[in-house]
């Protein structure tokens, strides 16, 4: 490809509304368009790489046994009722009409549609098992879409569904998809970790993410020092702190004028965070609840949803607290609490501790679990944090880092062929669910993590097997014939070798040309320039390297053939 002939159009600044770093570069680098918030267009050079990730993908599915089809991206309401979520899901679902006012929606995933096709298509255990997926455009109308095609309205997607006679199939279809993602994202050549996750409202379980690692990520992860164990924060499991048994103090409540948070408290009544109970007021489907965790932990929404087994949670609007509690946050206290508490395990073994005294500027001392309040349970309801003991070796401490989830798997079971009546005969002629699981990547946003993972301050450094090319050759000055010569011939020469390279013909100074060549980042330039060319030689850089090397020019293929080895 000529460098004149392609369509990159490149920026030297800033797109203003930019967060993130693969946001500004893939837009510098001419590779994405924004065409309305959360909507995006991929020009060539982006789109190149778009389909590399989606043919290792594929490849990798295909060799684990999945067939590709195509799904609808306009879902009928009917499907979604059989499910029982087309009420579930609010705003994030694009709806819309058609012309005889039935209702549909823009897919943002294809549960319901992938089981209502196999549930009319297949009868017999003999069909089973079945692992068909797609890669297509999905669309959920983010309530912020942002930090470019990290968090889209409309994204490419991988998804597969598995289908199996019984929970041993799932099981066997599982591990396939789990090893096939470990060498998809080997093959990207991305840091990447798997992490046991949380399923949300999707049913099943049993769930694994896979998080490229990128310290502007949004996803926390933790993962243990000494064995294999690592999980989303969302999920990971808490061993709690036990607090030494001490003797019952008389609870007693102590004006604290205007003292609100821990940190007010710590230094107000010289008492540290853990010995302090923080209270914290969700509403869940509704209904406001109390959970309690140590003063210096932090609550675990999800871990209460899933406890509460609540479709939605969020936090409680001080003014609904201030309504049932006739106290602000800060005040809070689980001590004459008029809704239901929850608390963490660690505030089981607690005595003697401080929280608010549910009138504002005035807290209790010595206040003792039982004694003084009766949660309706204590379970595992905090963050975990570095430094834990890890849950499954209990030898080892947690670390925590973020990264971006990339890809995430769960095992279903029966939560969608039970609702929508996906059925077979088994061998006895005895008509059994199929037992299911579903498994995607998020293409448009591997592409973006890639960037997250791989950039400089020149631009990106694409992994050698998603670059949208793998070489450029920059001749200095374009308007020379024998720098062009020699690019031309090796051009054809390095094409007919099967790479995939373009030649900066562009009538534009060097420094123009090199510095878009670092920022679209192909992996190996090629320089000719008057000062080597006498020596026969031209200059071969690679991306993630400063230093240049002088090449013998019948060598150049040898050379780059020696760089681009994916070994
Ligand atoms: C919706 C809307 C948003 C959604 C969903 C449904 C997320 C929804 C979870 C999944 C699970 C897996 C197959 C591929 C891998 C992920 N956001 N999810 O189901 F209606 Cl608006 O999509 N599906």
């Amino acid at each position: 490809m000529k460098a004149s002939e392609l369509f990159f159009p490149t920026l030297r600044e800033d797109p203003a509304e930019a967060e993130t770093v693969s946001h500004r570069l893939l837009f510098r680098a001419g590779m994405v368009r924004k065409t309305a918030a959360g909507i995006y267009t991929y020009l060539p050079l982006g789109f190149r790489v778009i389909k590399k990730i989606m043919n290792i993908v594929r490849e990798e599915m295909d060799r684990a046994g999945g067939q590709e089809v195509g799904l609808p991206i306009i879902q009928p309401r009917e499907l979604w009722a059989q499910s029982g979520r087309w009420e579930v899901y609010g705003d994030e679902m694009f709806r819309l009409k058609d012309r005889h006012q039935r209702d549909f929606c823009l897919g943002p995933t294809h549960e319901e549609v992938i089981t209502d096709v196999v549930n009319h298509e297949v009868h017999s255990y003999r069909d089973l098992p079945l692992l068909l997926y797609q890669i297509q455009n999905k669309y959920r109308d983010e309530i912020r879409p942002r930090f470019g095609l990290l968090r889209g309205r409309e994204f490419i997607m991988k998804d597969l569904y598995s289908f199996d006679v019984d929970e041993a199939g799932l099981e066997v279809s599982y591990q396939k998809m789990y090893d096939a993602y470990c060498r998809v994202f080997e093959r990207l050549g991305l840091q990447y970790r798997v992490v046991e996750a949380d399923s949300g409202a999707i049913g099943g379980n049993v769930s694994h993410e896979f998080i490229v690692l990128a310290p502007t990520g949004e996803s926390v992860i933790v993962f243990c020092d000494a064995c294999e164990y690592a999980a989303n924060i969302e999920k990971a499991e808490c061993i709690p702190h036990m607090s030494a048994a001490e003797n019952e103090l008389p609870l007693t409540k102590v004006s604290t004028p205007g003292q609100k948070t821990i940190q007010d408290i710590s230094v107000f009544l010289n008492i540290p965070d853990t010995r302090q109970v923080k209270t914290m007021v969700y509403v869940a489907d509704g209904v406001p609840v109390a959970v309690l965790v140590r003063g210096d932990r932090e609550v675990n929404e999800i871990k209460v949803k899933n406890y509460l087994n609540a479709n939605f949670i969020e936090l409680a609007p001080e003014e609904l607290v201030r309504e049932v509690m006739g106290a602000g946050f800060g005040s809070l206290g689980p001590v004459g609490m008029n809704m239901k508490v929850y608390a963490d395990l660690e505030v089981q073994s607690m005595n003697n501790f401080v929280c608010g005294a549910n009138e504002d500027d005035y807290h209790y001392i010595n206040v003792n679990p039982g004694r003084d309040f009766q949660p309706e349970a204590f379970c595992d309801l905090r963050n975990a944090e570095e430094g834990d003991i890890c849950p499954a070796c209990r030898e080892g401490k947690l670390k925590a880092t973020r990264g971006i989830e990339t890809g995430h798997i769960f095992k279903l079971g029966t939560k969608y062929s039970g609702k929508m009546g996906a059925t077979f005969l088994d061998e006895n002629g005895k008509e059994r669910l199929m037992v299911m699981g579903c498994y995607g990547i998020g293409i448009s946003r591997t592409m973006a993590a890639a960037v997250e993972q791989n950039h400089d301050e020149n631009g990106i450094i694409w992994p050698l097997a998603i670059a949208p090319y793998q070489i450029i050759i920059v001749p200095v000055n374009s308007k020379d014939g024998q720098q062009m010569e020699i690019g031309m011939k090796l051009y054809h020469e390095l094409v007919k070798q099967g790479y995939e390279v373009i030649i900066d013909d562009r009538d534009q100074r060097a420094g123009v040309k090199f510095k878009d060549a670092d920022l679209i980042g192909v992996p190996v330039r090629i320089t000719i320039g008057p000062k080597l060319l006498k020596a026969g030689q031209v200059e071969i850089k690679k991306r993630w390297e400063n230093e240049v090397k002088g090449v013998p020019i019948e060598h150049v293929s040898t050379e780059v053939r020696s760089i681009l080895r994916e070994d």
